[in-house]
């Protein structure tokens, strides 16, 4: 353990498999409900993490979140190869490198939430701190698996009377993404339920100028009408959820159709057509296509 926490003050990802075996990543309702300590913990680690965004730490929250966007930021004085990520961030668009890059990237919000997790289960009561241990080395980073019905029937903008599709299963935002607070079990209570805000639903600036004003060009022409108080998805909807749940619901099936052709076109046996937007693909799409289509879907700003 103590080999990881130096590595991380280092600033190198090690990833959990020493302390912590391996072990599958689930969909964050897999994880909600089937580990609910663990969840439990994970809110508490990323509250805590968000909370000190400003933090010089190599780890930090603005650190780690500038690494693929804003603040736009040197990570660690390292500087950035930005002709592809439109001069923001090292993350490799358009490249070969676009998925394994990513990997390590994660395994690094991962690690530093973990180790978070472990200090705070040891903050714990007496009796419930071998549980919350426990708990911690279960943690691996979740997903949103878009493709997981979270519901069942629903109706979204289509093709069908009154432009109206309808669906047996409801493909919608998870939601821990969208209520304002969540009953969490914290050490300062004694292990009893406390009412806080939910980290998952949104960020609150630290300061209208925490990200300088010149760098919210990155996400997108309406970036001067966006809030500098807090983040949003949907800003200018005037019903993000109900947008967001129709965007999940309508790119479902192109979505899937594309990730299909994927796995079974021979053309995809080049790994460029497969992993990066920019090969001369003689079908349609890529992984990263695929990121960017969903991912511009339920948050403008990725
Ligand atoms: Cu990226």
């Amino acid at each position: 353990m103590e080999a990881l926490n130096q590595a991380h003050r280092d600033g190198v990802v090690k990833g959990l498999k020493d302390v912590a075996g391996v072990a599958d990543r689930l969909d964050v309702d897999e994880l909600l409900v089937k580990h609910p300590e663990t969840f439990n913990l994970f809110c508490l680690a990323l509250s805590e993490l968000m909370s000190e965004p400003e933090s010089k730490d190599t780890m930090g929250y603005f650190q780690l979140a500038g690494i693929h966007g804003l603040p736009k930021a040197l990570w660690d004085g390292v500087d950035a190869n930005s002709k592809h990520s439109g001069g923001y961030g090292y993350c490799a668009h358009s490249r070969p490198t676009f998925p394994p890059w990513h990997r390590p990237y994660l395994a690094m919000v991962e690690q530093t939430l973990f180790l978070k997790m472990r200090d705070i289960a040891e903050t714990f009561p007496e009796a419930s701190k071998s549980a919350y241990r426990e708990a911690a080395q279960q943690f691996r980073l979740p997903y949103w698996d878009y493709y997981r019905p979270r519901g069942e029937h629903t109706v979204f903008p289509g093709v069908f009377g009154n432009g109206k599709t309808s669906f047996k299963y409801d493909f919608s935002v998870p939601q821990i993404f969208t209520v304002d607070q969540i009953v969490l079990r914290t050490p300062e209570k004694g292990n009893e339920l406390e009412l806080r805000n939910n980290p998952f639903r949104l960020f609150d600036f630290p300061s209208v100028g925490s990200i300088p004003e010149r760098e919210w060009s990155i996400v997108g022409q309406d970036s001067a009408n966006f809030s500098r108080q807090q983040t949003q998805r949907y800003p200018f909807s005037p019903d993000p959820l109900k947008s967001m749940n129709d965007a999940i619901n309508k790119n479902r099936e192109s979505g899937v159709a594309q990730i299909l052709n994927m796995v079974s076109d021979l053309a995809y046996k080049d790994y460029d057509a497969f992993a990066h937007d920019t090969a001369a693909t003689p079908s349609s799409g890529s992984l990263e296509g695929s990121k960017s289509t969903l991912r511009g879907s339920p948050s403008p700003s990725g």
